[in-house]
């Protein structure tokens, strides 16, 4: 039997922590084929963001195009994509071909604090790639800065969840890791109700990618026909787990461990 096809739409993070890098190497370990359509491209490393060129949407749609029609994909992914013109061409182009679960991390700030989307690209993602959701993975400023008001905490997360449901996504999972409690508790909000993923959270530097990670993960499992929510118990598991075994590498936010 061939592996599952798990495919990323993200940018590049050439120190391999967060972005497609992150995305490819955790596809790898839950025994996924990786592919990656590049949308946009960094210049960064454990310390801090550099640059950050977009590709032309029609180099993407290239891309996506190559790769959908000789090896099509059992699980898609988006991560970074960097403007509303981007964002309009990837939800176009996975608008005509449903039937296999799309995660979408609305990526908008790396951990350096650097935007890795415009302000007036968040619409773009409400109205045109959250309907096509199967699940979207905001941290609590994404799922703010997504509804049009702040999160705080977990209740306003919830509200938030619910929210984002509203825009379509299938389901809505709140990273609750930007809290301040004991329990970095995520919360999953689906057909079926709510599940709260609890998880004690790490004094940890090594979180740079902790996002992609996750989400990567989720890709993976679902990839591999888990249901989503025995794939977010055990994405959550993962991520934890490579926090607490991270490498220890460069001299500032580091990666985690993508083989834990
Ligand atoms: O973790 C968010 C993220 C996503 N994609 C790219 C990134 C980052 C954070 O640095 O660089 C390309």
């Amino acid at each position: 039997m061939p592996p599952p096809i798990a495919l990323t739409i993200a940018g590049s993070d050439p120190s391999g922590g967060a972005g497609l890098q992150a995305d490819l190497k955790t596809f790898h370990r839950f025994g996924c084929y990786g592919m990656s359509a590049v949308t946009l491209i960094t210049a960064q490393n454990t310390q801090g963001v550099s640059r950050v060129d977009l590709l032309d949407p029609t180099v993407v749609l290239a891309q996506l195009e190559a790769v959908w029609c000789d090896l099509p994909p059992a699980a898609v992914k988006t991560g970074a994509i960097g403007s509303a013109a981007l964002i309009e061409a990837v939800a176009g182009f996975l608008a005509t071909r449903r039937g296999c679960p799309l995660i979408v991390d609305p990526v908008m700030i790396s951990k350096h604090g650097h935007r890795l989307l415009p302000e007036d690209a968040v619409r773009a993602l409400t109205e045109h790639l959250l309907p096509l959701a199967s699940v979207v993975t905001p941290n609590w400023h994404e799922a703010g800065a997504l509804t049009g008001g702040l999160v705080h905490n977990h209740a306003d997360a919830r509200r938030a969840a619910y929210a984002l449901r509203a825009t379509g996504a299938a389901a809505v999972l709140v990273k609750g890791g930007a809290g301040h409690d004991g329990l970095s508790a995520d919360l999953l909000v689906d057909a079926e109700g709510e599940l709260e993923l609890p998880a004690l959270r790490l004094a940890s530097r090594a979180t740079h990618g902790t996002g992609c990670t996750f989400a990567a993960a989720l890709t993976a499992h679902l990839a591999l026909g888990q249901p989503l929510r025995e794939a977010a118990i055990r994405a959550k598991a993962f991520v934890h787990h490579a926090i607490a075994t991270a490498p220890g590498l460069g001299g500032g936010v580091g990666p985690v461990n993508h083989w834990a």
